[in-house]
């Protein structure tokens, strides 16, 4: 089925219908060449397609920046939000309609600066969403500003002289955090273990936290690039309830068991610097989730007008 000859908006759920990846594609990303973000949208038409994610039920949130481009690239609902916001909007629409899959996409400024505090309050909500922080170490779409992210001593436009801080790193961030249910790491450039990487995100009934270190041809482009050509510098973290994609044995030898119910061994790890490291960092599957806590009562337009109007009568003169 083509996606430009059909809009599958317009189809109603049928189970008849099988979708294949790129029917999941609404018009071409427009990004640079080269660009980390369209290794992630093949991966998420791959997911979307094998789990058969009905577009209608599916919905994209995202901020501002080049990866939060993604809802206009994928064929189902979208909010393409403001700066910083995609998490308070997506904990949103999964408290109004938790049978929705929602999916968000961030850059790392839109996350881990200007939505800083959002991120650390939706990684304790524990909402059940899949999240995609696309980690390019720099400001993308306006150019070549310094992110929280940048590595130490990074020129950019805002630092000319290199960035003065340490980086933050998202992940022990993250973990840091209580309630925090799910956190991995993978890369833009190891297409099976994004892909591998989304579909755990994807079955964890929680709050999902990927960051995908993200390829920015045009203002990053030599941060990735010792380990793009040398695999031993990255060592995947493999277990049985991770993420463990066997072809990827040949390229990457080292490799360490890791168990992700293990939070003090995940925080150990995210901490240390001598290698970049690849796979789940924790889960846990049976914290609770945000949408259940505070579930919404479902209650019909005609009860809801009952109800206000019996409010208003008790200010009736
Ligand atoms: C409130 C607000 N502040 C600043 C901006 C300008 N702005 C737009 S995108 C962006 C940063 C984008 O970087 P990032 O979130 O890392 O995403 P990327 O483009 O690298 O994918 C900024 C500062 C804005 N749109 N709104």
């Amino acid at each position: 089925m083509s996606s430009l000859a059909i809009s599958l908006l317009d189809l109603e759920a049928d189970s008849q219908v099988c979708l294949e990846a790129d029917d999941y594609q609404k018009r071409p990303g427009k990004w640079c060449a080269g660009c980390g973000d369209f290794g992630a949208l093949n991966a998420v038409k791959r997911l979307l397609a094998k789990e058969q994610l009905q577009p209608e039920k599916t919905v994209f949130v995202s901020g501002i920046g080049c990866s939060s481009r993604f809802p206009h690239y994928v064929n189902t609902y979208g909010f393409h939000g403001i700066h910083g916001r995609a998490l308070p909007v997506a904990t949103g629409i999964k408290l109004a309609r938790p049978e929705l899959d929602v999916f968000v996409t961030m850059g790392d400024g839109d996350c881990t600066s200007i939505g800083a505090g959002h991120w650390i309050h939706a990684t304790r909500y524990n909402a059940d969403m899949v999240v995609l922080m696309l980690d390019n170490n720099i400001y993308g779409l306006t150019k070549n500003q310094t992110s929280p992210t940048t590595p130490q001593g990074y020129a950019s436009m805002t630092s000319p002289k290199g960035a003065v801080l340490p980086a933050l790193d998202p992940l022990q961030a993250t973990l840091g955090v209580s309630n925090a249910s799910f956190v991995a790491q993978t890369a833009d450039w190891v297409p099976a273990h994004l892909y591998a990487t989304m579909q755990a995100a994807y079955d964890h009934p929680g709050f999902s936290f990927v960051r995908i270190l993200q390829r920015c041809p045009k203002f990053t482009a030599d941060v990735f690039q010792k380990n793009i050509e040398n695999p031993d510098l990255t060592e995947l973290l493999v277990h049985e309830n991770g993420v463990d994609v066997p072809s990827l044995k040949q390229l990457f030898k080292a490799r360490r068991v890791h168990d992700p119910k293990n939070i003090d061994d995940a925080r150990a790890l995210a901490h240390r610097t001598d290698k970049l490291r690849l796979g789940m960092f924790f889960r846990d599957d049976s914290l609770p989730v945000y949408e259940e806590i505070r579930a919404v009562p479902k209650i019909s337009a005609e009860e809801k007008v009952a109800r206000l109007n019996k409010e208003f009568e008790r200010y009736a003169v």
